[in-house]
């Protein structure tokens, strides 16, 4: 693989100081229709609006609801059902937070989350989520490319993978005070560097126009939409550029099962169940079956990063 080259964005596109709007008083009264509608989930901490540009790459489909979205999560952190994380994550506190970027870089440092809101420019990115259980949504996200982020810390020619993982606080992580724990904490997963360079890898820090939702991955998370949801780690605190391939918690868990690249893939089925067709979230009884796509839909794109590879063997 050659080294990676940043591409340098224009001037244009870096926006000083982000005006965040506060939606407070308009979410407090939509607050008080989510309790009277019976089973709403709690959306810890969202009601401030982000100030967005539309982004590239986004689908035209219908996103699934913020209800929808922020009801129906993976975040074993805060246990395994599809709605724990929607009424344990308000438990959460995310300021102050950093993440650290280190390991083959020559500049280490640290990515303060008021910085990524206010110093880079927020795109709006609609992108398909289809996780490894073979269902789906259609998330509008706010993020910011990953490459942007990244480029000041000057990546060492010889990196050749990016490891993040998810923060360790069991006071605040009940998923993670267990006495069993269900997966080795913290969550880490990795990516290779053109992977993780690409323009569709984003940093989401909203969905829906607002700041996301802790059941989400606040206040910041990764988005790999071309691959199976759980590459996609929340909560990020540590990104460390590596030589060689990081480890990936459901790759540890189960490396039969999950494999390091998880790039979504019709023709190749989980050994339990089959990868061709994915359950839309939404609509609720009647959420339809589709077909799922090469890539999640993001083969134009993202194809070529894979060409020569047996993506049988590589899943
Ligand atoms: N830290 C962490 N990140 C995580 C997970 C998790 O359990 N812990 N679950 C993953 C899985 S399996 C999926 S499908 C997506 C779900 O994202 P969403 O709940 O925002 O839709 O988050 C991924 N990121
Ligand atoms: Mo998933």
């Amino acid at each position: 693989m050659p080294a990676y080259r940043f591409p340098v964005p224009p001037a244009s596109e870096i926006t000083p100081k982000h005006a965040i709007l506060n939606r407070r008083a308009f979410m407090a009264g939509a607050a008080g229709l989510a309790v009277a509608a019976a089973g709403a989930p709690v959306r810890a901490q969202a009601g401030e609006m982000l100030k967005t540009v539309a982004g590239p790459f986004s689908t035209d489909e219908t996103p699934n609801s913020l209800d929808d979205i922020s009801g129906y999560c993976n975040f074993y952190e805060f246990g395994t059902g599809k709605g724990d994380p929607a009424k344990y994550a308000d438990k959460l506190t995310t300021r102050p937070w950093t993440i650290e970027v280190g390991g083959m870089v020559n500049n280490p440092g640290a990515i303060d989350i008021e910085d990524l809101l206010t110093q880079y420019t927020l795109e709006d990115r609609i992108y398909r989520l289809r996780c490894v259980e073979a269902w789906s949504m259609v998330v509008p996200w706010v993020g910011i490319p990953l490459s942007s982020v990244l480029e000041k810390f000057d990546v060492q020619g010889s990196a050749k993978y990016v490891a993040f993982e998810t923060l360790v606080r069991p006071e605040e992580m009940r998923g993670q005070s267990s006495t069993f724990p269900i997966l080795p904490w913290p969550y880490v997963e990795g990516l290779r560097l053109d992977e993780a360079m690409h323009p569709l890898t984003i940093l989401a820090v909203g969905l829906h126009g607002e700041v996301l939702p802790n059941q989400n991955g606040a206040p910041v998370r990764l988005v790999v939409p071309w691959k199976y949801g759980f590459k996609s780690i929340k909560s990020i605190v540590s990104i460390k550029f590596t030589e060689e391939e990081p480890p990936a918690t459901w790759n540890l868990q189960n490396p039969r099962e999950y494999g390091f690249y998880s790039n979504v893939n019709p023709t190749v089925d989980h050994p339990r169940w089959s990868q061709a067709s994915e359950r839309r979230i939404g609509g609720g009884l009647f959420s339809s079956r589709i077909e799922t796509q090469m890539f999640n839909g993001y083969g134009e794109q993202v194809a070529s990063l894979y060409d020569g590879m047996d993506l049988k063997k590589y899943f």
